[in-house]
């Protein structure tokens, strides 16, 4: 895989399509994952409209099958993940979205033209320039192509600093047209939209969102980890969710060591404002 390549388009076009990302054999487990737990809350999300007849979803699905606990250390999207917004990207939130063969969309639900989480990812950089702050990935569990609902995106529309209007269909898109197995980035501030599925089967799909380290975003994404899977998760994989250990950023703190801060007592912690409690 070619790194370099892969975040120059992210950075010129907004968006760029990692083929083989998940093997063939991770494809047929994370399908069978996504069956097992749509079947699982199919009774409620019915009732709450998170699965309805046009599209299916499930949210936080980290802590909901074991599947999914490491599925989000994917080794070639995170090199470029981490190049796009630092080596210490977490893991915001991750969901299950898979548009029906209804040839029909929902209202709103990501069908309509929009940018991800404008307030931190567009607004403060409005007559400015652009930077990136967050990146969203798909996994494509069956080929995305247009008749089946791939991803419509804007080509550089990430530079724009602009929300678009969600009624509307500009020119110039494109779609994430790409084989089972591919992962699809795009950087946050693209305009883009869920297409339409007017084929004839589900397309069946897997979305992170990664933020900034230093960001905390607008739902509480640590607690939606289930205390008995914590201990289950390894330790890169709870470092990426934001188990870690977040040392204050005062000019006494960052001089010291890490060696200095391993060994610190909590009185010193205290004194030094660590989040002891
Ligand atoms: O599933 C798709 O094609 C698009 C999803 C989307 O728009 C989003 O997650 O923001």
């Amino acid at each position: 895989m070619n790194v370099e390549s892969h975040v120059a388009e992210l950075e010129r076009d907004g968006y760029t399509v990692i083929p083989n990302a998940l093997s063939p054999e991770e494809v047929r487990a994370t399908y069978q994952a996504v069956e097992e737990l749509l079947a699982a809350e199919e009774a409620i999300a019915r009732r709450t409209g998170t699965q309805s007849d046009n599209l299916l979803t499930a949210h936080t699905i980290v802590g909901k099958h074991p599947v999914f606990y490491e599925f989000f250390l994917n080794p070639p999207t995170m090199q470029i993940v981490r190049q796009m917004i630092g080596d210490e990207a977490l893991l915001y939130d991750a969901n299950i979205r898979i548009p029906m063969p209804t040839g029909a969309a929902n209202k709103r639900q990501g069908f309509q033209l929009h940018v991800d989480r404008e307030d931190y990812t567009v607004l403060p950089f409005v007559e400015g320039k652009h930077f990136p702050m967050a990146m969203n990935v798909t996994w494509c569990l069956v080929d995305f192509t247009i008749e089946n609902g791939a991803t419509l995106l804007w080509p550089g529309s990430h530079q724009s600093c602009r929300v678009p209007d969600p009624e509307s269909r500009p020119p110039g898109y494109v779609y994430a047209e790409a084989p089972a197995g591919s992962a699809v980035i795009w950087d946050a501030a693209i305009w883009h939209a869920s297409g339409i599925n007017h084929g004839d089967s589900p397309r069946y799909a897997v979305l992170a969102y990664y933020i900034r380290s230093w960001m905390r975003g607008k739902t509480d994404s640590l607690r939606f980890i289930p205390p008995d899977v914590r201990p289950i998760l390894s330790e890169e994989a709870r470092h990426l969710l934001g188990f870690r250990p977040a040392p204050p950023d005062y000019s006494d703190v960052k001089a010291l060591s890490p060696k200095q801060l391993a060994a610190l007592t909590v009185e010193e912690k205290k004194v030094l404002g660590f989040a002891i409690y």
